[in-house]
């Protein structure tokens, strides 16, 4: 399809950065798939030595699979470069993720790399941040409080009123890595990213919000016709 195109030729354009030796975090997501896949083409082909950290079971297992050797994140230290999808790109880099339910082990990851590169599809880069839900990963412990609290954060930032979802797979409530379950914000708009960033993390219970902020080096959006438009 198109849209796999795109995100092929983002992915391709990502793994070109990567040098024999590097430390890498590997991301999530069906962008992070072609990723993974194009990273053990080279691989396989120059014999890449690597040190590789995931950010999901999901990401480690296809890993491995296609013979990358992953290691956790502490056995490495630290990475030189982690590349990852996004939900939603603004003008600024800052970015909307957990769209897989994977941000908390992706914004661990990212924090520890000198540089974070996003490969995505023209349909990621917006304007304003918030059309997108944002993921928020909750302890289940006392999480109705949780969301008694997250109420009162949106009210005084005058997003009053705007759905919260606990997010649901196969019936179930959605699981995290960690366990935990995720509640998505449908805010249409925010205004003020850094006040609501900071708000989410201050609450008891919230273990992680999808809000990546001046975190994101550099996004590679991959388009049908193969090319790769580079944002800075
Ligand atoms: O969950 C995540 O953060 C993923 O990286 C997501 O944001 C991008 O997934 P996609 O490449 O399948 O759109």
């Amino acid at each position: 399809s198109p849209a796999d195109t795109a995100k092929d030729a983002a992915a391709r354009a990502a793994i070109a950065l990567v040098e024999d030796g590097m430390r890498l975090g590997l991301g999530t997501g069906s962008t992070a798939v072609f990723m993974v896949q194009r990273l053990a083409e080279r691989v396989r082909a120059e014999g890449l030595r690597l040190r590789c950290a995931a950010t999901s079971r999901a990401t480690c297992d296809l890993a491995e699979s296609l013979g990358i050797r992953i290691e956790e994140l502490d056995a490495i230290g630290w990475l030189d470069l982690t590349i990852d999808g996004a939900d939603e790109i603004d003008p600024d880099l800052n970015l909307i993720k957990g769209g897989g339910g994977a941000h908390l082990r992706e914004k661990i990851t990212a924090a520890a790399s000198d540089r974070m590169v996003v490969v995505a599809d023209p349909g990621k880069v917006v304007e304003r941040l918030g059309a997108f839900h944002l993921p928020v990963e909750v302890v289940p412990f006392g999480m109705e409080t949780t969301r008694i609290h997250i109420r009162g954060l949106l009210d005084s930032l005058g997003l009053s009123q705007r759905p919260m979802l606990l997010r649901q797979r196969e019936g179930q409530d959605f699981r995290t890595d960690e366990g935990n379950v995720i509640l998505d914000l449908s805010l249409d708009e925010i205004p003020e990213c850094g006040a609501l960033a900071q708000g989410l993390a201050a609450i008891p219970g919230v273990v992680e919000h999808g809000l990546f902020l001046g975190m994101c080096d550099l996004a590679l959006i991959g388009s049908p016709d193969g090319r790769v438009i580079e944002m800075t």
